[in-house]
């Protein structure tokens, strides 16, 4: 009898500390350990912020700390040296937890975040946002007790946004970081660069701008490509980015812990930038930046034959080097569509003097000639999976989309791997219905294929493994114009990308998520925030 009661006992207080977990603390990605305790501890406009360590580091997290805070309660919390009533951030040295993970310490005097970066401090405070109200509120501003020690397990965690297709404002950039930021997302993939559009400002090149980023109509009717003028309509829709907003992007960027690596395609995708310099292309044929659709074909290549490709080529990356800090330097590679090469007597002329079996090994030319000036820049070279074709560039890292393969071979040739397998990391993809979804590039990847996907794969050996720096989901936005169909696509499946990327493998479950999922759903609907509610009408 005696046995039967405490294990009836112990029975009952795992139920309820599971249902008191949920409750109250609903962290996403799920950190690594973290303790419930007795009590709380309520942030009012009388808590300060302490600081232990070097000022110049911490100064700017705390900054950002008050202005999350002001926003959601309207305090504003002073820079102090208290402990007592007080929110501390210090700066530490403890090797288990690396340059992004940290401790979250919250007791009935006070908060304590530690790391030894401030990668880190930024990340125990988007945890600690995580336990409180989403939204200005007059709600006390309580925060249960418990110590949480976190930190992630792959180091390139990843979303990709094209702005080519449609162009997305500086703003709406700025709160698509903010969002991936929230969920420990620390690498933005800026496709800044395709047929349809040309998105960044170069000094030397004015014309890609000026003309690139412009098309006639924003059709996004997914096959209707239309490269000639249509009479009486003029190029005028689109934009780009000036060199200051994306100097401005950067900065925000880097406060939240998000690197961002810009791609700058090649050699094919780039119907906007031979609109602007036609002698780009093979054919020398002046065109418009297309409209509609995904993929333009031979016509939209640089030629592979023309020194004054790479003369171009390497004055825009020398803009892009000294813009963006990041260490990775997107050039694209995909699809391209070798026939134009076929065609012309300058690249067939290139391959014979080089000695170039085909035009795989043409393209693995102008790729690996990249990546050397790239390399005389200090910057590493990625690209997709395609520029393994013809022979991969000597330190090149794989960015691999159709499906894993690729990623594979690169990280047998250990060469560095950033998994992106169309199936499930493609958010451009239906994702629930898709009776009743807004229209998708075709394609179905639900939230909880998404959350079962695991980087490593098992063709990888334990060293293998180890060049997969992790995982990253891609939003492609042939058809997607606004802010609120864009938020769709990404939410909520970004969440279930941060956990596969920042969770320990044993701490992840779908039940578990499903139900901190809710905390943040409601986030969501009081944020005006557009995301699939799951209401899947198929088998998932
Ligand atoms: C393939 S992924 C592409 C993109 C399209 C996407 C649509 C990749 C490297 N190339 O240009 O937008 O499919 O899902």
């Amino acid at each position: 009898k005696p046995l039967f009661r405490t294990s009836l006992v112990l029975i009952l207080l795992c139920i309820g500390s599971h249902g008191f977990t949920q409750q109250k603390v609903s962290i996403i990605p799920q950190p690594v350990s973290l303790l419930l305790l007795e009590g709380d501890f309520v942030i009012n406009n009388e808590t300060v912020i302490h600081l232990e360590g070097d000022k110049k580091e911490l100064k700017p997290a705390a900054a950002f700390f008050q202005s999350y805070i002001n926003g959601i309660s309207g305090y504003h919390l002073l820079l102090k040296k208290r402990t007592s009533n007080a929110i501390t951030l210090k700066l530490i040295n403890n090797p288990l937890i690396g340059t992004e993970g940290y401790t979250l310490t919250v007791g009935k005097d006070g908060i304590l975040i530690a790391a030894n970066a401030r990668a880190g401090i930024i990340y125990g405070m988007q945890s600690l946002f995580q336990t409180l109200p989403q939204v200005q509120t007059n709600r006390e501003l309580k925060v249960p007790a418990m110590e949480i020690t976190d930190y992630p397990r792959f180091k390139w965690r990843g979303m990709h946004l094209d702005v080519g297709r449609h162009f997305f404002s500086a703003d709406m950039v700025k709160a698509y970081i903010d969002l991936i930021a929230a969920y420990k997302i620390n690498t933005f993939h800026w496709h800044l660069v395709d047929d349809q559009g040309w998105r960044i400002e170069i000094k030397k090149y004015p014309a890609l701008t000026a003309v690139g980023a412009w098309r006639v109509d924003q059709t996004d009717r997914p096959w209707d490509i239309r490269p000639q003028a249509i009479p009486g309509q003029e190029a005028t829709y689109g934009g780009y980015y000036t060199q200051e907003q994306i100097k401005e992007i950067i900065a925000y960027a880097k406060i939240r812990n998000v690197s961002i690596v810009p791609e700058i395609e090649m050699p094919g995708h780039v119907a906007s930038a031979i609109a602007a310099y036609p002698n780009l292309s093979c054919s020398q044929k002046t065109q418009l930046p297309l409209t509609g659709g995904n993929y333009s074909g031979a016509s939209s290549n640089y030629c592979a034959g023309n020194e004054e490709v790479f003369t171009f080529l390497e004055e825009v990356l020398n803009e892009v080097v000294a813009l963006f800090p990041s260490k990775y330097i997107h050039i694209g590679g995909d699809e391209v569509d070798k026939t134009s090469w076929k065609g012309c007597p300058r690249c067939q002329a290139r391959m014979k003097t080089l000695g170039l079996k085909n035009e795989n090994e043409l393209q693995s030319y102008f790729i690996t000639r990249m990546e050397k000036f790239l390399i005389s820049k200090q910057k590493r070279m990625i690209g997709w999976d395609e520029i393994l074709e013809g022979g991969l560039a000597p330190e090149a890292t794989v960015m691999s989309w159709r499906g894993e393969a690729g990623g594979i071979e690169a990280a047998k040739m250990n060469h560095e791997v950033v998994m992106t397998p169309d199936y499930p990391l493609y958010f451009d993809h239906y994702q629930a219905g898709p009776e009743g979804e807004p229209l998708a590039f075709g394609g179905f990847n639900t939230l909880k294929k998404v959350y079962h996907y695991e980087p490593i794969p098992k063709e990888l050996n334990a060293e293998q493994a180890k060049y997969v720096l992790g995982a990253q989901a891609n939003i492609w936005t042939e058809h997607i114009t606004t802010k609120e169909h864009l938020e769709y696509m990404l939410l909520p499946r970004m969440l279930a990308l941060a956990e596969v990327v920042w969770s320990p493998v044993q701490a992840k479950s779908w039940d578990a998520f499903s139900e901190r999922l809710k905390y943040h759903f409601k986030g969501f609907e009081q944020k005006g925030y557009r995301f699939s509610p799951g209401n899947y009408t198929v088998a998932i």
